[in-house]
C-alpha cells in the first residue's frame, strides 16, 4: 500500500512546516515537495489541516480488575475511542495481582490481543519477592516492558512499603527500565476515610476531603528521595497537586532524573464537581481527586516550564449507572458509602482536543510543545522513539490529521468507550480529529470507523527513563 497526504502543515516536537508525506507499506518513505508517486498512491488531501504524529497515552486501564470492579472498556473499545481521540499507541497497566510477572503478562496479551491500535504494557508490581525482582530483567529484555507502577496509596490492597520501592528502583535502574509510582500516603488516607465514614460522611466530596494534596506531595517527596538514594530515574503518574509539582520542581532543578505527568482532567476541572446534586459528584472520583484553583494554574504553568513533561489520560472508566450491557460494575457501588465508588474516570478519546484548545489556541503553549506533551516525550521516555512519537523517515505512519478550527461539543453519546458519561459532557472545544492512520492504514474517516478489533501490534519497548 502507498499513500500520499498532500498539502499539510506538519507539526513535530521540533518542526512546523508544508509538506508531502509518502508512505509505502506501515512506515514513512519520504517528506518533501514534489514527490515522485506512481498512479497507484492512494491520495489525501491534508490543505488546511494539521498533520500530527499519531498520539501516545501512556497511562490506560482497559478491562481492568480494580478488586472491586472492572473497567468498562475491552481493548476493543478503548483503542476505538482511543482512536477517535486521535491516540495511536496505548501503554497499558498489566496488574501483578499477587501473580508471577510472567503470569500477569499473560493474562494481560490476552485481553490486549482485540487491540484495534498499537498497545505497549507496564506492570503494575503488588508482591516484590526475589523471584518477581529476577523476572523485572526478563520481563525488560524479552517482553520489552520497559517500565513498571508501584503505589503508595491503597494499603492492604495495591501498596507497597519504602524498601521495596527503593529495591525495585534499583534492579530498574540496572536494567534500563523506568519505575512509575503513584505519590500519595496510603495509611495517612485511610486513617482519614476511616474517621470520615465513623462520622457518618459518606458523599462523594469524602474522597476528595480524605486525600489532601499535602499527603501527595508527601509521597512525591520520599518517592523522589527514594529514588534519589538508588540512583534511579524515576516517574510520576497522575501528578494533581503543587505540593508534589514543588517536590518534583525541586529535584529537577538539582537534576535528579525526576518525571512527572498530568491529565486533562486536572487541567480543565475542580473539586467543585464533588458538590453536584445527587450521587452526580460519584463521576468525578477519581484518584489524585480533583483540587483548587490554584493547583491546575501551577499544572499549566509547569508544562510550560518543562517540569512536567507528559500529558496522558489516566483512562480508567466505570459506568455512573448500572449497567444492562453486561457491564457489572458501576459507581453506584459507592451510594452510602464514598470509599466503595470504583475509582477512576474516563478520558481516552478527549485528549488531544482539549489539550488543542486549552493549550494552544488560548496560548499557554505552542503547537510543538502540544506534539511534545501528548506524544513525543511518551514515546521518548518509555522507550517507543522513533518508532513512535514523530512524523520522520523509517517512523511507523501512525499520522493524524487534525482540524484546527473545528468547533465542536464533547458527549457521551457520540463517543466510542462503552462507559455512559464523559468528564466533560457540554464542554465546547475548537480543534477536531478528521483522519487517522495506523500504520498506513486509514483507521478514522471523519465519523467512520474503518479499524478493527485485533488490528494493533503489541509494541516490545527498549531501555526507558530518558527524554533526550
Ligand atoms: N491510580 C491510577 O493510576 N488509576 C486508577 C486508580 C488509581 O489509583
Ligand atoms: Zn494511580
Ligand atoms: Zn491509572
Amino acid at each position: 500500500m502507498t499513500l500520499l497526504i498532500k498539502n499539510g502543515h506538519i507539526v513535530t516536537a521540533s518542526d512546523d512546516y508544508t509538506a508531502d508525506i509518502l508512505v509505502e507499506g506501515e512506515r514513512i518513505r519520504a517528506i518533501g515537495l514534489d514527490l515522485p508517486v506512481g498512479s497507484h498512491a492512494e491520495l489525501h488531501d491534508a490543505a488546511g489541516l494539521l498533520v500530527l504524529p499519531g498520539g501516545v497515552d501512556p497511562h490506560t486501564h482497559l478491562d481492568w480488575d480494580f478488586g472491586v470492579a472492572r473497567t468498562a472498556d475491552t481493548f476493543g473499545s478503548g483503542t476505538k475511542a482511543a482512536a477517535f481521540g486521535g491516540t495511536t499507541t496505548l501503554i497499558d497497566f498489566a496488574n501483578q495481582n499477587g501473580r508471577s510477572l510472567p503470569e500477569a503478562l499473560r493474562d494481560w496479551h490476552d485481553r490486549a490481543a482485540s487491540a484495534a491500535i498499537d498497545v505497549a504494557a507496564h506492570l503494575i508490581l503488588t508482591k516484590v519477592t526475589d523471584q518477581t525482582l529476577a523476572d523485572m530483567s526478563t520481563m525488560i529484555r524479552r517482553e520489552g516492558v520497559s517500565s513498571f507502577k508501584l503505589f503508595l496509596a491503597y494499603p492492604g490492597v495495591l501498596m507497597v512499603d519504602d524498601g521495596t520501592l527503593f529495591k525495585t528502583l534499583r534492579v530498574a535502574r540496572d536494567n534500563g527500565a523506568l519505575t512509575c509510582v503513584h505519590a500519595e500516603n496510603g495509611p495517612v488516607i485511610q486513617v482519614l476515610i476511616e474517621e470520615a465514614l465513623a462520622a457518618g460522611h459518606t458523599a462523594p466530596s469524602y474522597h476528595a476531603t480524605t486525600r489532601p494534596s499535602l499527603m501527595e506531595g508527601e509521597a512525591t517527596h520520599r518517592a523522589i528521595r527514594l529514588a534519589e538514594l538508588a540512583t534511579a530515574p524515576l516517574y510520576i503518574v497522575h501528578l494533581s497537586a503543587a505540593e508534589a509539582l514543588a517536590a518534583v520542581i525541586e529535584a529537577r532543578d538539582r537534576g535528579v532524573p525526576v518525571y512527572a505527568e498530568t491529565c486533562p482532567h486536572y487541567l480543565f476541572l475542580t473539586q467543585e464537581e464533588y458538590e453536584r446534586a445527587g450521587f452526580e459528584g460519584a463521576k468525578y472520583v477519581m484518584t489524585p481527586p480533583l483540587r483548587d484553583r490554584h493547583h491546575q494554574a501551577l499544572l499549566w504553568r509547569g508544562l510550560g516550564t518543562n517540569d512536567l513533561q507528559v500529558i496522558s489520560t489516566d483512562h480508567c472508566p466505570f459506568c455512573f449507572s448500572e449497567q444492562p450491557l453486561g457491564i457489572k460494575y458501576s459507581k453506584q457501588q459507592g451510594v452510602g458509602n464514598f470509599n466503595r465508588i470504583p475509582n477512576g474516570a474516563p478520558g481516552v478519546e478527549t485528549r488531544l482536543p482539549l489539550v488543542f484548545d486549552g493549550g494552544v489556541k488560548q496560548n499557554r503553549m505552542s503547537l510543538n510543545r502540544f506534539v511534545q506533551l501528548t506524544s513525543t516525550a511518551p514515546a521518548k521516555l518509555f522507550g517507543l522513539f522513533p518508532r513512535k512519537g514523530t512524523i520522520a523517515v523509517g517512523s511507523d505512519a501512525d499520522i493524524v490529521l487534525f482540524d484546527p478550527e473545528e468547533r465542536w461539543t464533547i458527549r457521551a453519546a457520540s463517543h466510542h468507550s462503552r462507559v455512559d458519561y464523559s468528564l466533560f459532557e457540554g464542554h465546547e472545544v475548537i480543534g477536531r480529529v478528521k483522519k487517522v492512520f495506523l500504520r498506513g492504514s486509514l483507521i478514522v474517516d471523519g465519523d467512520k470507523w474503518l479499524g478493527r478489533d485485533g488490528g494493533g501490534q503489541y509494541c516490545r519497548r527498549g531501555e526507558a527513563g530518558r527524554l533526550s
